[in-house]
């Protein structure tokens, strides 16, 4: 109902009579009073005149379900969504989901993750009321080993969602970071249980540092937020989430009308951190340096050697730093 009203005021182009709500929710005019004053409790600025009606005139920056479906402008991800103010990850919580029935395309998105988790149990930096910490749950019937590519498919959408509603210029860090002014303000963390030749299901976990001012001396030097790189300037987080899904959404058909990332590569590519430039290619136990240029089909990056040769490189194998620092 709450979401209801709120999509009705959002859709408004003027004063939203109480009468039409009251006729189009079928509830008694008590009953919308008393959800309009929930909202406004909630810290939406609701102005409510005599014989006009009520306007909207803010939301403020919270992660609510009826805010983010009041908004949200997908066919089917993002339709069903689950929000926590606080949970362990939101990985986690997306996988106990996996089993019901519309579980391909739920989100779930937490204010604050107590085991916020990055790749290969490193840890992903978590405060409250800052950032946006999702995953997205989906179940492409795709082949096991494709499923890598659905990390570059999400960074191509994170970072197209974040330049739409931030104007500022946002680069990709082959495969998982998300790059503004050299700095990591998202990373994402794509996992997924298959049998041999079957996916059962794939998360896509996404953290974006949105309004953070300030960071952990461990990660000082390489992260940054929005909020930072914009001259200090919030990002409602909500707006962010729905633009984000939507983009998401369009690069997944996309990706699913070919199983692969022919159709994207070059557009990923040129969002591709230190494309032509030298970088570092690190193996277990090897440190090779090699010109970066940019991925193929399957998402390998390939990478010049300085004898001619080329070799395409897989995440998970090696990670790929600037000759000089991060990115
Ligand atoms: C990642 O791992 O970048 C994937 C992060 C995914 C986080 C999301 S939040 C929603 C969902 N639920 C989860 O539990 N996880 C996902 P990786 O490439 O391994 O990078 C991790 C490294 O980034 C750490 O070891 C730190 O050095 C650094 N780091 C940690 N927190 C950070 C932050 N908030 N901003 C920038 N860098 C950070």
């Amino acid at each position: 109902m709450k979401q209801r009203v709120l999509t009705m005021l959002r859709e408004a182009e003027d004063y939203l009579s109480g009468q039409e709500i009251c006729e189009k929710l079928n509830v008694s005019r008590t009953a919308v009073w008393k959800i309009i004053k929930q909202l406004q409790e909630q810290g939406y600025e609701i102005e409510g005149i005599k014989n006009r009606g009520y306007r909207l005139l803010s939301v403020p920056d919270i992660i609510t379900e009826e805010e983010i479906m009041s908004r949200i402008k997908t066919k089917y991800l993002g339709k069903r969504v689950l929000c926590f103010s606080t949970t362990d990850s939101t990985n986690i919580q997306a996988k106990q989901h996996a089993e019901e029935k519309n579980a391909d395309g739920l989100l779930v998105v937490s204010d604050e993750q107590t085991r916020g988790r990055g790749r290969r149990g490193r840890s992903w930096n978590s405060p409250p009321g800052e950032n946006i910490f999702m995953s997205l749950l989906i179940k492409p019937k795709i082949s096991p080993e494709s499923a890598s590519m659905l990390t570059l498919i999400a960074a191509l959408a994170i970072a197209a969602g974040i330049e739409m509603v931030t104007g500022l210029e946002v680069k990709i860090k082959w495969p998982n970071d998300i790059v503004v002014n050299r700095r990591k303000i998202c990373g994402i963390l794509t996992e997924m249980n298959s049998e041999l030749d079957y996916i059962h299901y794939v998360v896509v976990g996404i953290g974006i540092n949105v309004n953070t001012k300030s960071f952990p001396k461990e990660i000082a030097k390489t992260a940054s937020s929005l909020y930072l790189e914009r001259g200090k300037r919030p990002v409602n987080r909500s707006q962010l989430i729905c633009v984000v899904m939507e983009q998401m959404e369009k690069y997944y058909e996309i990706f699913l009308k070919t199983g692969d990332l022919s159709n994207v590569k070059e557009e990923y590519n040129d969002r591709l951190a230190g494309l032509d430039d030298q970088v570092r290619v690190i193996g277990e136990k090897t440190e090779e340096v090699g010109v970066s240029r940019g991925i193929n089909p399957k998402g390998e990056l390939i990478v010049e050697f300085p004898d001619g040769s080329r070799r395409e490189v897989m995440s998970g194998e090696v990670s790929v730093r600037g000759l000089y620092g991060y990115v």
